[in-house]
């Protein structure tokens, strides 16, 4: 029998966890549940980020059909999770993002027309095209260039966080990781040196419900994502993930501890991914439509707009109308952005040592003649060329 993977209830689940919340799915707060302590501005900043990056999530995925985009990872249905998550650091922090978080670096500051030519590997591309797209890094809001390879972030965030601890400076990590990810070894390596160095880092597992294609039931034998903090001798927490008002809570309360020197804490975000793993995927020969379906209901921009509406803090009609001026961002940024020029070859050797190796003006020549022979291959319009 298939185990549908449901959005998390108010009773105990199979494996006798309950996710906390704050508010209910229609947006109301629970009783006896403590709402963060947040201006109404902070708020709809939190609201504002979630709607862009569903919109980015939309727009990327139509450039990359058109063909003129590689690679899109969306964080759909995530946007609680990711946004109200990074909105609980402060400036001065750290992020170690994933895959699907580069909502947080615009929320911090990332202007939109590099996010979009870090898409379509451009000049606007702070990567300078070394990196595969849809891997953001914006150094103004301290947001590290993520890498593919699943886990490694997190002892980087822990080593990072551990230099901060040496040199007092106040400042806290933010390990973003997957479900999948807390099967990686560095995950366990990351782990175990934060629990013993009480490092000033934030672990913040999205469990979107699926690791490509293996669900995340069948991910680990442990009670819970949040659970397996324990292990490693720090606090773990299970949250629902669709909910920003107990995401923001739990992860600030977090890098609160974190910050006055009470050392890390796993906060584990229970959500789910509604579309492909990546533009590569197609869902539909590995999970049921029904469990889709079942997260579709459960949106959570639905559930913090009913809440901020309940509070009078947004109408329906400005809730639209933020949803068309961002449309309308974002549509002038990916103008802005196309419009760019490539990044000339030289780019891809030219700072990475003080001088350019001999090794490298080689590769960079070799490239240069193989483009003359071949011919540009970006020049197969609307198709990709291999
Ligand atoms: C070290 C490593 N092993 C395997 C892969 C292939 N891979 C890419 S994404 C992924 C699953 C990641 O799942 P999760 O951590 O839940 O993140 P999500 O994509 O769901 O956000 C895997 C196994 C990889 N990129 N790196
Ligand atoms: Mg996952």
């Amino acid at each position: 029998m298939t185990i549908l993977n449901l959005p998390p209830a108010a009773e105990p689940n199979s494996r006798g966890v309950v996710h906390l919340r704050v508010l209910s799915e229609k947006g109301e707060p629970l009783p006896g549940a403590v709402l963060p302590d947040l201006s109404p501005e902070k708020w709809l900043s939190i609201y504002r980020g979630m709607v862009l990056t569903r919109v980015l999530d939309g727009k990327m995925l139509i450039l990359q059909r058109q063909g003129r985009i590689g690679f899109v990872g969306t964080a759909t249905g995530l946007e609680a999770a990711v946004i109200a998550s990074g909105a609980a650091f402060e400036p001065q922090d750290w992020i170690f993002p994933a895959l699907r978080e580069g909502g947080v670096a615009v929320y911090r500051g990332m202007p939109l027309v590099e996010y979009v030519g870090q898409m379509f590997l451009n000049c606007h591309d702070t990567s300078k095209g070394r990196q595969m797209n849809n891997h953001f890094q914006h150094r103004g809001s301290h947001f590290v260039s993520w890498s593919s390879c699943i886990g490694t972030q997190l002892p980087q965030a822990v080593g990072a966080a551990y230099a901060a601890q040496i040199r007092s400076q106040g400042t806290v990590m933010c390990g973003y990781l997957g479900d999948g990810a807390t099967s990686s070894p560095e995950f366990h390596a990351a782990a175990t040196f934060a629990g013993v160095w009480k490092a000033p880092v934030v672990f913040v597992c999205i469990d979107n419900g699926w690791a490509i294609s293996v669900p995340s039931s069948a991910q680990s034998a442990s009670r819970s994502f949040g659970s397996k903090a324990e292990a490693y001798g720090f606090p773990g927490v299970d949250v629902d993930g669709n909910d920003a008002a107990a995401v923001y809570r739990e992860t600030r309360a977090a890098v609160d501890r974190a910050r006055a020197g009470g050392g890390p804490s796993l906060v584990a975000l229970k959500s789910y991914r509604i579309l492909g793993h990546s533009s590569s995927d197609d869902p539909t020969r590995y999970r049921d439509p029904s469990e889709v379906e079942a997260w579709k209901a459960a949106d959570p921009i639905d559930r913090l707009g009913a809440f901020l509406e309940r509070k009078g803090w947004l109408h329906a009609d400005a809730a639209m109308r933020l949803r068309e001026s961002l449309e309308a961002e974002v549509d002038r940024a990916i103008d802005e952005a196309a419009a760019a020029p490539k990044l000339p070859l030289r780019a891809l050797v030219d700072d990475v040592y003080a001088r350019v190796t001999p090794r490298l003006v080689a590769q960079h020549d070799e490239l240069v003649r193989v483009l003359d022979r071949f011919g540009d291959p970006t020049a197969a319009e609307g198709r990709f060329p291999l």
